[in-house]
Formats: C-alpha cells, sequence, structure tokens
C-alpha cells in the first residue's frame, strides 16, 4: 500500500492524471470528468446582500461547495470566499449569468478571472512583433540612461554605448528594450522633463533604427511619453499606474499604444519612508484595477499590470508578492514583474547591488513559475536562460501528447 498527495492545479494536469489512471470502473466511480479533480478558491468583494445571498443558498444547496460570507458594513455590502468544484464554477457562473445585471456583471468577472488566472491566452502586438503569452515567458531589458543610473554606474548615458547595449541586450535574448531616464531609486529627487527628454529621445531615435524589438518607455510624464511614442516607442511602462500625470492616459490612447500599469505606493522621493499594509495583495489588486478600468474607458486595448516590487513596500511585502503573483493574473492581463538586483534581494541575501545576480535568478524562475508574462532585467542573458528552464519546466507550450 501506498499513499500520495496529488498537485492538480489546472484542468489539463488532471486530465493527465487521469489518462494515466487506467481504466475506470465506473460502477464505483463518480461521473468521469476531470473538472471534478479541480478546486476553485476565490475571494469576492464589495457584492450585494442580494447576490451575496443567492450564491450562499446555491453553493449550500446544488453545488457541494464552501463558502464564507461577511456581515454587512456599511453601505450594506459583503464579501465571500468560495471553494466549488472546477464543473460547480460554471453552473455557478450560469446561474448568476441569469438572475439579474449584477448577477450578470459578476458572472463576466468571474469567467474573466478564471481565464485569466489558469490559461494566458492572450496575444498583443507590439509594431510589427506578435507576443503569445501563452507560448512563453517575455525579457524585458532595461536600458538605464541616467547618468547616477545604480545598477550600470551611468556607463551607458551617450547615446552611442547606450544603443549598443540595447543591441547587445537583444543578441542576448531580449524581447522588449525599456528606455529610462529617470532613476526612481527610493529618495530620488524628480528630473526635469528637459533633461529627461535630452537623454531618452536621441537614444530612442536611435535604437529603433537599429534594432527590431519593441520600444518601451519608462517614464511618469505624458510628454516624455508622447515624444518616446512620436519616435517609435510602443509601450509606456509607467511606475505610477497612470496617476502622476493627469494627460498620460490620453497620450497612450491617442497612439494607441500599449501600456504597463504599475503599483506604487507614494512617490519614489517618499514611498520607503515606513510603507504599511493592511492586506498588500488586495490593496495593489485594487489599485491597479483602477488604472486598467481608467485605460480601459480612454480605449486603450493591450495593458499590462505589475505590482511594483520595491515601489513602497517592505521586505516581507515584496516576499508576499511574488509567493502570491498568480492572483494577479485574475485581472486578465499579462503580467510583468521587475525584481532585477533589487534590494529586497540584497536583504535578504546581505549583498550590494553588485552581487545580486544568483538572488535575481531565484526571484525570476518564481515569478515565471507564479505566472509573470515579463520579467524586467538587467542580465538578459542569464535571465533569459532563467526563464527558458523554467518554462520547460512549467511545459509552456503545454505538453499535448495526453488524451
Ligand atoms: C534605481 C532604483 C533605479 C530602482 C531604477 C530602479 C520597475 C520599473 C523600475 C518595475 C516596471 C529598477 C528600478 N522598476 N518599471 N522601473 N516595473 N514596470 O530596478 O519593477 O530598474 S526602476
Amino acid at each position: 500500500m501506498r499513499v500520495r498527495f496529488l498537485k492538480i492545479g489546472n484542468l489539463e494536469e488532471a486530465m493527465e492524471e487521469l489518462s494515466r489512471f487506467g481504466e475506470v470502473d465506473h460502477s464505483l466511480s463518480s461521473e468521469f470528468k476531470p473538472e471534478k479533480f479541480v478546486n476553485v478558491s476565490l475571494k469576492i468583494e464589495n457584492v450585494s446582500d442580494k447576490i451575496s445571498l443567492l450564491i450562499s443558498q446555491q453553493i449550500a444547496k446544488y453545488l457541494n461547495g464552501d463558502v464564507l460570507v461577511s456581515k454587512v458594513d456599511e453601505s450594506g455590502r459583503r464579501n465571500l470566499i468560495i471553494s466549488v468544484k472546477g464543473e460547480n464554477f460554471e453552473h455557478l457562473v450560469n446561474m448568476l449569468k441569469s438572475f439579474s445585471s449584477e448577477g450578470k456583471l459578476l458572472a463576466d468577472k468571474l469567467t474573466g478571472a478564471m481565464n485569466g488566472f489558469f490559461n494566458d491566452s492572450v496575444v498583443y502586438r507590439f509594431g510589427r512583433k506578435e507576443f503569445d503569452f501563452s507560448k512563453r515567458t517575455y525579457v524585458m531589458g532595461i536600458l538605464n540612461v541616467t547618468p547616477d543610473s545604480f545598477s550600470d554606474g551611468g556607463r551607458y548615458f551617450t547615446v552611442d554605448s547606450a544603443v549598443e547595449h540595447a543591441m547587445r541586450m537583444v543578441e542576448d535574448g531580449a524581447d522588449i528594450i525599456d528606455v529610462g531616464g529617470e532613476s526612481t531609486r527610493p529618495g530620488s529627487e524628480r528630473v526635469p522633463l528637459e533633461e529627461e527628454l535630452r537623454r531618452v529621445i536621441p537614444v530612442i531615435k536611435e535604437i529603433v533604427k537599429r534594432v527590431d524589438v519593441p520600444i518601451s518607455i519608462d517614464t511618469y510624464k505624458s510628454e516624455v511619453a508622447r515624444q518616446a511614442l512620436d519616435n517609435g516607442a510602443v509601450i509606456v511602462n509607467d511606475i505610477s499606474g497612470l496617476r502622476f500625470d493627469e494627460k498620460m492616459v490620453e497620450v497612450i490612447a491617442q497612439y494607441s499604444a500599449s501600456v504597463v500599469i504599475m503599483h506604487i505606493k507614494g512617490t519614489p522621493k517618499t514611498m520607503q519612508e515606513n510603507p504599511y499594509y493592511d492586506d498588500v495583495i488586495s490593496e495593489i489588486y485594487g489599485y491597479l484595477l483602477e488604472g486598467v478600468e481608467r485605460a480601459q474607458s480612454f480605449g486603450i486595448k493591450q495593458i499590462i499590470v505589475d505590482p511594483g516590487i520595491g515601489f513602497g513596500k517592505r521586505l516581507i511585502d515584496n516576499l508576499e508578492i511574488l509567493r502570491r503573483l498568480r492572483e494577479f493574473k485574475s485581472l486578465g492581463y499579462p503580467v510583468l514583474v521587475g525584481v532585477s538586483r533589487k534590494s529586497f534581494i540584497g536583504n535578504v541575501l546581505n549583498l550590494p547591488v553588485g552581487e545580486r545576480l544568483e538572488g535575481t535568478a531565484g526571484a525570476v524562475a518564481i515569478s515565471v513559475w507564479n505566472g509573470a508574462n515579463i520579467v524586467r532585467v538587467h542580465d538578459v542573458k542569464e535571465m533569459a536562460r532563467v526563464v527558458r528552464i523554467v518554462d520547460a519546466i512549467k511545459q509552456v507550450p503545454i505538453k499535448q501528447n495526453h488524451i
């Protein structure tokens, strides 16, 4: 006799396990359905009393699952945690759909969250290149064009050497080049607009001629974004998640560009002064959702979300975000993560920035394992290898040899 726990996280894994089970004795078994071996647990926040009651009753009576319902808050809303079998999740969604307009809205959100969490069925087009996030994880190479850049000591701030570095990163496996002219290091002062433009625009002009990967501009200033997009950049990487400059969202929409919406608590100058969260994942999730809705309302299609490692977070927050990264996939958009050489790695290993390659590799591996679609890194050659081995272990693309 032997006993072994099975780790079945999704339908593919359930199908694979059942396919090697051999012949089933149907007279003694439940109905043969792989969905039954996958459990879905999720949190539903801020729903009406009516919907809460409906879900609670349905789960208790028909769906053979579990449900936790909070007391109503001041505005008459409740939070729920539900846990149901895969197949019953579908029943719940269908039941909600036909209940009311609020039910239909929730049903759509549940379906979206389900798809985001369990698959990566998103394909984006950046310039001439197609990014199929179900196929593999992509690498964004960091090009700092700041004289005080902490990680390359300002070695790459002349146009020529910046371009050379960009080309080298592409050779090493970068799928995107992220150009930034303002250090957002904790405590750093803002760079004047003219200075930021002087740093990034000549570099962007030159690298779009020389490399064929998409260029993103790392800025929270709409004028920098506008000129970068005008000169060939196609993605705006906004560390403020569209909040520091109210014109940013319009500019991105105007150029039909893509956007990275990142979470930050506070501003780069103040963010590490005593950050605190009651519920770090929930707070970041809410912030990103607001940014996503803002972008959507302006017609922006290609949205990427990023929890913003190190931007107003304590060590334990950064570690929890990486451990629970997959939760952000319920937003339904590709997830980007930037862990490269960051101080949380220095804090764990007690090592200076020049000694964080292995720590970065570990954090990148965990990010990819937990669902990151793009990793933003300095050490492209090494991290592209890390990404490839983790993708292989994850079976991305999924092995299609069962059933
Ligand atoms: C000094 C300190 C310079 C820290 C630069 C940094 C992210 C980002 C940065 C990120 C996205 C760095 C950071 N980090 N954009 N820009 N996500 N989307 O380590 O994590 O490069 S700046």
